[in-house]
């Protein structure tokens, strides 16, 4: 439905790179509806939370120490398929097989610092929004949704 949610995060070589407004401006453009945006760096308790399903992978502690090394972006969108397509503009996990006019495709190399994070389903989208925005997110009827869905 068009109020899928799901959560987008530019990750620390984003932000040093100076890569928001590209990423940002990706879903824009598509048509999807901000509903959220913050700036924070995460502790990291929020990012093992963030990242338990993979708490037993070798590269976790690489993992958590790359992710609260400085600042991220997070937004929530909202737009039919928001999940799907919005792991299809981030482009394969390992930046080796992404294609180009991704967002890893085109300004990334290793998978280690692959810019972006993209929730992977709709629940784990749900559990995402509520764990980064717990005071909650906007909740707003946009006029523009009438020139993109019919
Ligand atoms: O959802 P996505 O970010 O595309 O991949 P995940 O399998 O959830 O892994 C999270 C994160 O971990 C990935 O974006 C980079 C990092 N990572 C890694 O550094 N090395 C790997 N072999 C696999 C993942
Ligand atoms: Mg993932």
């Amino acid at each position: 439905s068009a109020s899928e949610r799901t959560y987008i995060m530019v990750k620390p070589d984003g932000v040093e790179r100076g890569l928001v407004g590209n990423i940002l401006t990706r879903f824009e453009q598509k048509g999807y509806k901000l509903c959220a945006l913050q700036m924070m760096q995460p502790s990291k308790s929020l990012l093992e939370e963030h990242y338990k399903d993979l708490n037993t992978r070798p590269f976790f502690p690489r993992l958590i120490k790359y992710m609260s090394s400085a600042p991220v972006v997070g937004m929530v969108w909202s737009g039919k398929n928001a999940v799907k397509t919005g792991r299809k503009i981030l482009g394969a996990t390992n930046p080796l097989d992404s294609e180009p006019g991704t967002i890893r495709g085109d300004y990334c190399i290793d998978v280690s610092q692959n810019l972006c994070h993209g929730s992977d389903s709709v629940e784990s989208a749900e559990r995402e929004i509520s764990l980064w925005f717990p005071a909650g997110v906007c909740d707003y009827q946009r006029r523009y949704d009438s020139f993109i869905y019919e």
